[in-house]
């Protein structure tokens, strides 16, 4: 080898948290003269071990797209044109004081989408902009989610973040509903690389049971898979706990429970026979499951998205946790237990004022729906839009959000859209919604910005921490600057606020609530440093930024009754503001069941909901928008593999090409969400080539789950026939 051809080639390699989803993951990113040359996932991170899914695998390719936005847009002359960033935040201190002015905060609504759960900028200081903002017309993608877990956790233990998780290392029963982690990477369970902890489950002669319409991966995985009929948990789960009273098979032990002879008498007519019909499983069936659950010692029930965005959304929500308190599982080991964070833990100190928890406490304008977590249903944002009079809404500000795919009645929210006055997006990409906006705020990605997840290691199995500094330098302002400015404008202290005077008054708040020092660091960072510090583990920033692959704080540790803020300080079993729900619920037992077909949704492993279609690497081989069919539907709607289908529901009608398959229950189709990316003003060429169509044109509007608002996005009535 010639010495002449040694060649110096500047390269890091720098271990970060995967900001995509909700399983945490420790990736490791090698960049080489500015370019993200790989990624993969880091050996020695102390949760995820190693692992990595394509998505995470793709962070390059998204810091690399060409069509990513890297400058703000506004619109002239009807076109959305690059302008500066001065130039973008004085159109909006332009158009939108005048218009609180004239109409009222309440005429400007806010949709916060996913990401910005996964954004630590967004996530600390979307709040601040708001706050500030203050208008009842606060929308997010939680009610497309996983609000009916809020409502119920937080009626049930005071807290909407009070949640129990499975604690999957340790658990030797687990009874899963509606949840398909093996592809989702789990939710509401921060639980890196689920499949090696399932099989772990396994392995030490424990038992997985899956119930869902459809053999998901996860079901394909588990001992026992049983396909429900679609939104017919809630009938199941009270069938379940009607049985463990009906054998003597509950045991408490010594949690403090309020209502259990509320519940054995509310469970009364859910018999597993009259429930058998409704959800197509075997009232013998539903007795072994009981019966294994209660015997199992150390067992959970888990639900996620299949039981919460349903007709009976927080019954189901709330029957999971009643389950594994009747079983004696609720909070101990191997059970369902809540998490303690290190920063940011809603709950991490005992309680000292017990407030219990409301909901309600003001409604809708158009269809009186209920206020829940300080948010109004998304399914009634068209209508806020459309409707004329007193308190219309006529500017939007979305944040991270793309309601326009991922929200029921997806055409009528376009029309929607058309009326407004006003409309800021602050996102990354000119997609399906932020075309419809007057100004587009583009932020960095994730490899250019901080991160530590405040959230998620709020409902993590295993207590950890891990702090990502940004791993390349951007082009555009961190986005807790861009909602400061937003801030600025709203509170009249125009577009060009002081910011370092601003994000100390925030730093301020928090640290005197925490009854920390606010330090000297700024942003993002200092806050983190002050909610670290004052945590339950004493732990700085600096201790984070020493330990780059995460700090292990160790396995789930028995919380109650210390976290409980109900009123009584204790588990309520059976809370009135939930069990006025279940007439509804036991009205169904009288209904026949007609041979309607139920459209359910999907995830699919390459793809996060609607936006990472645009990357190439992930819109190849099988991530494909299909309608999932049985071969006996196919047959008799005389449809095969391939063939288009018209799929019409009480909201709307799309194409789209059938995929036949025996996974899924007869009586039911699964079209998976997100897709739909042939739209005019979009800047997502990728996407574009590999539309697909928008599931949520069939998602209706009017079908909610009663408590909670959140749409029932499965168990939507549809009729199928060739195209
Ligand atoms: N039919 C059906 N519909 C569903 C579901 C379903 O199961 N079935 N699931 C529902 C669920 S669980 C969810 S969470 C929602 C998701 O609903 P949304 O949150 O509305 O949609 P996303 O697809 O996550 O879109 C995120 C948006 O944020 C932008 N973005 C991504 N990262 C960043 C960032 O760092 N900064 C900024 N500023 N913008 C960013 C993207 O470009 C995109 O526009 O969809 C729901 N809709
Ligand atoms: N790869 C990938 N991962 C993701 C996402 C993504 O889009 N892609 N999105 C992220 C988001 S925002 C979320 S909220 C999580 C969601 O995480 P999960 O809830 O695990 O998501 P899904 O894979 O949609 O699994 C839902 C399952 O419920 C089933 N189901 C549908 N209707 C019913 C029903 O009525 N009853 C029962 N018992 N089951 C039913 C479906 O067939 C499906 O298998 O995933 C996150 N992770
Ligand atoms: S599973 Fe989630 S956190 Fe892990 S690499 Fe994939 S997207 Fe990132
Ligand atoms: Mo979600």
């Amino acid at each position: 080898m010639s010495p002449s051809c040694v060649m110096v080639i500047p390269m890091t390699q720098t271990p970060v948290t995967c900001p995509l989803c909700e399983a945490t993951c420790g990736l490791s990113v090698t960049v080489t003269e500015g370019q993200v040359t790989r990624v993969r996932g880091d050996d020695a991170d102390v949760f995820s071990h190693g692992y990595i899914c394509p998505k995470g695998a793709s962070l390059g390719a998204l810091h690399h797209d060409p069509d990513r936005l890297r400058a703000p847009l506004v619109r002239r002359d009807g076109e959305l044109v690059e302008v500066s960033w001065d130039e973008a935040f004085a159109e909006i201190e332009r158009r939108l004081p005048p218009l609180i002015a004239e109409h009222g905060r309440d005429a400007v609504a806010v949709y916060a989408g996913n990401p910005s759960v996964h954004n630590t900028s967004t996530a600390l200081y979307g709040p601040v902009f708001y706050k500030a903002l203050n208008t009842r017309n606060f929308y997010t993608a939680s009610t497309v989610d996983q609000l009916p877990k809020h409502f119920s956790a937080g009626h049930m233990f005071g807290h909407a973040l009070t949640i129990p998780v499975p604690d999957l290392d340790r658990v030797d029963h687990l009874l899963m509903l509606g949840a398909n982690p093996l592809v989702s990477n789990g939710s509401l369970m921060t639980a890196p690389d689920v499949r090696g902890r399932l099989r772990a489950l396994r392995d030490r002669g424990g038992k997985l049971v899956v119930v869902d319409p459809k053999r998901s991966r996860t079901a394909e995985l588990a001992d026992e898979h049983h396909a429900i009929r679609p939104g017919t948990d809630a009938l199941l789960l009270f069938a379940l706990v009607r049985t463990l009273f009906a054998e003597d098979l509950t045991d408490t032990r010594d949690l403090p429970v309020n209502g259990v002879d509320e519940v054995r008498a509310l469970a009364e007519p859910f018999t597993p026979e009259a429930v058998a019909v409704h959800t197509g499983l075997d009232a013998d069936v539903v007795r072994t499951m009981a019966r294994e659950l209660a015997s199992a010692g150390r067992a959970v029930v888990y639900g996620r998205i299949g039981t919460t965005t349903q007709t009976f959304g927080t019954l189901a929500s709330w029957l999971i946790d009643v389950l594994n308190t009747l079983t004696g599982n609720l909070d101990r080991e191997g059970g369902a237990m809540f998490p303690l964070a290190a920063a940011g833990q809603a709950n991490a100190r005992a309680a000292k004022k017990r407030r219990g928890f409301q909901t309600g406490r003001w409604r809708s304008r158009v269809r009186d729906l209920p206020e829940v977590i300080g948010e109004l249903p998304v399914a009634t944002l068209a209508d806020e839009i459309l409707t004329p009079g007193d308190g219309r809404v006529r500017a939007l500000v979305t944040v991270c959000g793309n309601p326009c795919l991922s929200t029921p009645n997806a055409r009528r929210l376009e029309k929607a859209m058309a009326r407004l006055d006003f409309m800021v997006s602050v996102d990354v990409y000119l997609n399906e919604t932020s075309r419809h906006a007057d100004v587009v705020l583009p932020g960095p990605t994730p490899l250019e910005r901080p991160h530590y997840d405040l959230t998620l290691y709020q409902l993590a199995i295993r207590n950890v921490a891990n702090w990502t500094p940004a791993v390349l330098p951007t082009e555009v302002p961190q986005e807790w600057e861009t909602l400061l400015r937003l801030t600025g404008i709203v509170t009249g202290l125009g577009s060009d606020p002081d910011l370092k005077a601003l994000d100390d008054l925030v730093a301020d708040q928090t640290a005197e609530r925490l009854g920390v020092e606010k330090g000297d660091r700024h942003g993002p960072e200092r806050l983190i440093d002050i909610m670290l510090r004052g945590g339950p583990y004493d732990l700085t920033l600096a201790d984070l930024e020493a330990a780059p692959h995460g700090v292990d704080l160790g396995p789930l540790e028995p919380r109650l009754p210390e976290i409980l803020t109900t009123t009584s300080g204790r588990v309520e079993l059976a809370p009135e503001a939930i069990t006025v729900d279940v007439p509804r619920l036991a009205e169904v037992l009288d209904r026949p069941v007609n041979g309607e077909l139920l459209l359910i949704g999907r995830r699919q492993l390459s793809s996060n909901n609607s936006w990472m279609h645009n990357l190439a690497p992930l819109v190849r081989g099988s991530n494909r928008c299909t309608a999932q069919l049985h071969p006996d539907d196919a047959t008799r709607l005389g449809l095969v593999d391939g063939a288009t289908a018209v799929v019409r529901s009480r909201a709307g009608e799309i194409e789209v090409p059938v995929e036949v398959t025996d996974a899924i229950r007869p009586g039911v189709v699964s079209i998976p969400h997100g897709w739909g990316h042939d739209v005019a003003g979009a800047r997502t060429s990728v996407a574009r080539a590999h539309a697909g169509v928008n599931a949520n044109v069939l998602a209706d509007e009017t079908l909610l789950d009663a408590l909670s608002g959140t749409a029932a996005l499965n168990g939507i009535p549809v009729q199928i026939e060739p195209a």
